[in-house]
C-alpha cells in the first residue's frame, strides 16, 4: 500500500480516502475479481436473442418487462416546464416496440442511422430504444450544438430519419436541408397531430398513433441482431479534421451492464441519476443503456445546472448513485456543502465522476458535502464504457483515476518526439519503472470497443498499434496499479466535461469574412477545467476593433452553439510548423506564460 501521504511514486499529495459502503459492492474483492472475470461471464448475465443474437434494448427493458421488475419506474422525467412523468419497465417496453414500428414504417431498416436533436425527454428515449429494436443505428445529437456541427454530423452520418423539435428544426436545419439529400424523414415531436406547420416535417404524434394500431393488430417482433451489427454511433473529435463517427455495436452492452455493476453499483431498488446529455456519450452508455440493463430507476432532469435544484433532486427523489463530471462537482462546491447539508442525503451510497480531471479537493469535498468520496472514472466515446476506476468499498487516491476495470488490460507507452506512443517497426514499448510517464494504451477485447470510424478505416487503423489501442491520453502508473492523468497528447479540449475539436472551431471562423487564420486552444478555466479560446489573424483590410472581436464571438456561438470560443484574441504573428499549420501547443505555451521553447511543459498544465 502506499505510503502515508501520497502515491508510492510520489503521485498525489492528499492521504486515501477510506470510506466503507452500506451494503456489500456488487464488485466483490477487486484482486480475486480481476483474476476470475471474463467477458463470457458477463455475457451470461444477461439473456440474448434467441439464435444467439442480442440486442441492446431487449437486455435494457423487454428483459424486464417480463420480469418481476416490470411495474418498477425505468424512467423519470423531471422538468422545470412539465410536470414529472413516468414510464414502467412495461411501458417502455411497449412503447419503444411503437416507436419500432414507426420507424420501420418510415422505411428506415437495417443499419440505416437515426437521430435525435432534442433535450431530455420522453421522445428521446423512445427513439433512443425504438432505433436499437428497429435493428437500426442510433446517433444522438446535443441540442446545444449550433447550424454547423448539426449540419455535418447529419451529412457524415447520411442520417435518414432526425426527431427533434420545431424550434431547434426551424434554427438549425431547415435552412441547410437542401444539402441534406439523404434526411428523407424528419419527426417534429412538438407538432399537432393533425399536421404540421413545417413543410417537409411529419409530427411524432401521428406516426406513433398509427404505429400503435399496427403493433396492435400484428404484434411485434424485435429485429434479430448480432452481437457485431452496428447500433450506436457518436461523433467526438479530433485534432484534425472533420468529427469521427466511433461505431458501437450491440455486444457493447455486455460491457455497459457489467461496468454499472462493477463501478456504479447498480442494482434493482437504485434510483439513480446520471447528469449527462445523452448528445455526450456518457448520456447514453450510462444514462440509458448501463443501468437500465440493471433493472433500476432512472432519474433524468431537462432543466441546466441548478445548484440548488441539484441538491432538490438528490433528496426529493431518494438517489441512491449519482454519476456526474468534474465541472458539476466544482460548480457545487462554490456554492458551499453548507447548502448541501441543508438536504436529506440519507439515500445516497455511491457519487462517481467522469469526463474530466477529478481535482483531489473535490474528492475530498465530495466526504463533507455528500458524506463519501467522489469516485473517479475514465473512458473515452472509443470506449464505449467505463475502462479505468474507482470502486465502492476500496480506498480512494484523490487525483488518481483508479485502476482498470476486471477484463481490461491498460499498458502505459514510451513515447516518441511527437509525444505519441512511439512505434518502432511496428513495436512498441510498454514504460515499466512505477510513476513514469506514457501513452495510455488498452488491450482490444472488450466488448464495447468501438469498431470503426464510419467511413474512414485508415483513421481507426492508426489509433492502433502492435496490439495495442492508443487513447491519445498521457498517464502514469504507480507501483500498486493505480493510474493517475496527466494531459492529452493532442490538441483536442475539454471543456466542461464536453470534447471538442480545434479543428472543427477554426474552420468555422474562418468562414467569416474578415479571418484570414486561426489557432484554436483550451485555455485553463478554474470552473470548465477549459474553455475554448481563438488567436485570429484578421485580413489585411480589416482593423482588430472591439466591435469586430464582440462580431466574432457572436459569429462563432451562432455557428457552433455551445462549442464556440468564448474568448477571441487577435495576433498578426500566429505560430507556424515547417510545414505551414498553426502551432496550437506554441499559442497554447504563450497562454500560459510558460517559456516557448520549453514546448514539453504544455502538456503537464497542472
Ligand atoms: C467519457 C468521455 C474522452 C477524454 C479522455 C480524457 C478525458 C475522461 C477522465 C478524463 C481525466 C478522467 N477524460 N475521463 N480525463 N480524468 N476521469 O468523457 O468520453 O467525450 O470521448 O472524452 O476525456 O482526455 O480521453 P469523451
Amino acid at each position: 500500500m502506499s505510503r502515508g501521504g501520497s502515491g508510492p511514486d510520489g503521485l498525489g499529495e492528499r492521504p486515501p480516502v477510506v470510506h466503507v459502503p452500506r451494503r456489500a459492492p456488487l464488485v466483490g474483492d477487486y484482486e480475486q475479481r480481476r483474476r476470475s472475470f471474463t467477458w463470457e461471464e458477463a455475457r451470461g448475465w444477461l439473456e440474448g436473442l434467441p439464435g444467439g443474437g442480442i440486442n441492446i434494448a431487449h437486455e435494457a427493458v423487454d428483459r424486464h418487462a417480463h420480469s418481476e421488475l416490470a411495474d418498477t419506474v425505468a424512467l423519470r422525467f423531471l422538468s422545470r416546464t412539465e410536470p414529472t412523468s413516468e414510464l414502467t419497465y412495461a411501458d417502455l417496453a411497449r412503447l419503444s416496440d411503437v416507436a419500432a414500428v414507426a420507424l420501420r414504417e418510415l422505411g428506415v431498416e437495417r443499419g440505416d442511422r437515426v437521430c435525435t436533436l432534442l433535450p431530455r425527454s420522453p421522445e428521446l428515449y423512445l427513439t433512443a430504444l425504438g432505433t436499437l429494436k428497429a435493428g437500426a443505428v442510433y446517433c444522438p445529437l446535443f441540442p446545444a450544438f449550433g447550424t454547423e456541427p448539426v449540419r455535418q454530423r447529419l451529412e457524415l452520418g447520411s442520417v435518414r430519419v432526425l426527431v427533434t423539435d420545431t424550434l431547434s428544426y426551424t434554427r438549425k436545419v431547415a435552412a441547410v436541408r437542401d444539402r441534406l439529400p439523404g434526411l428523407r424523414v424528419v419527426l417534429l415531436v412538438d407538432a399537432p397531430e393533425q399536421g404540421s406547420d413545417e413543410g417537409g416535417t411529419v409530427p411524432w404524434a401521428t406516426v406513433m398513433a398509427d404505429a400503435a394500431r399496427v403493433v396492435e393488430r400484428d404484434g411485434f417482433t424485435i429485429a434479430a441482431t448480432a452481437p457485431e451489427d452496428p447500433a450506436l454511433l457518436h461523433f467526438t473529435s479530433g485534432t484534425t479534421g472533420r468529427p469521427k463517427g466511433a461505431v458501437h455495436v450491440h455486444e457493447a452492452v455486455v460491457a455497459h451492464h457489467a461496468t454499472s455493476r462493477f463501478c456504479l453499483d447498480l442494482a434493482p431498488g437504485d434510483t439513480y441519476w446520471c447528469t449527462a446529455d445523452p448528445g455526450w456519450v456518457t448520456g447514453t452508455s450510462y444514462g440509458i443503456i448501463g443501468p437500465l440493463t440493471c433493472g433500476v430507476t432512472v432519474v433524468t432532469d431537462s432543466a441546466d445546472f441548478d445548484a440548488r435544484r441539484w441538491w432538490s433532486i438528490l433528496q426529493d427523489q431518494r438517489i441512491s448513485v449519482f454519476y456526474t463530471a468534474p465541472t458539476a462537482l466544482r460548480m457545487l462546491m462554490r456554492k458551499g456543502a453548507a447548502l448541501a447539508r441543508e438536504h436529506d442525503l440519507s439515500a445516497l451510497r455511491h457519487v462517481v465522476s467522469v469526463g474530466e480531471p477529478l481535482n483531489p479537493e473535490a474528492v475530498v469535498w465530495g466526504t463533507e458535502a455528500f458524506g463519501m468520496p467522489v469516485h473517479d472514472t475514465w473512458w473515452q466515446t472509443e470506449t464505449g464504457a467505463i475502462m479505468v476506476s474507482n470502486y465502492p468499498g476500496m480506498p480512494v487516491r484523490p487525483g488518481s483515476m483508479g485502476r482498470p476495470v476486471p477484463g481490461v488490460e491498460v499498458g502505459i507507452l514510451a513515447r516518441g518526439e511527437d509525444g505519441r506512443a512511439a512505434v518502432v517497426d511496428g513495436h512498441v514499448h510498454e514504460v515499466s519503472e512505477a510513476g513514469g510517464l506514457g501513452e495510455l494504451a488498452l488491450r482490444p477485447g472488450w466488448p464495447s470497443m468501438f469498431r470503426g470510424y464510419l467511413g474512414e478505416p485508415e483513421r481507426y487503423a492508426r489509433a492502433f498499434a502492435d496490439g495495442w489501442y492508443l487513447t491519445g491520453d498521457l498517464a502514469r502508473r504507480d507501483g500498486d496499479g493505480y493510474l493517475w492523468f496527466v494531459g492529452r497528447a493532442d490538441d483536442v479540449i475539454k471543456s466542461a466535461g464536453h470534447l471538442i475539436g480545434p479543428f472543427e472551431v477554426e474552420s468555422a471562423l474562418m468562414e467569416h469574412p474578415a479571418v484570414a487564420e486561426v489557432g484554436v486552444i483550451g485555455k485553463p478555466d478554474p470552473l470548465a477545467g477549459e474553455i475554448v479560446k481563438a488567436f485570429v489573424t484578421l485580413k489585411a483590410e480589416h482593423e482588430p476593433t472591439e466591435a469586430l472581436r464582440r462580431e466574432l464571438i457572436v459569429f462563432g456561438r451562432r455557428r457552433l452553439g455551445s462549442v464556440a470560443p468564448r474568448e477571441v484574441e487577435f495576433d498578426e504573428h500566429l505560430p507556424h510548423t515547417r510545414s505551414g499549420k498553426v502551432m496550437r501547443r506554441l499559442l497554447k505555451a504563450r497562454e500560459l506564460g510558460l517559456p516557448e521553447g520549453d514546448l514539453s511543459t504544455v502538456e503537464h498544465p497542472s
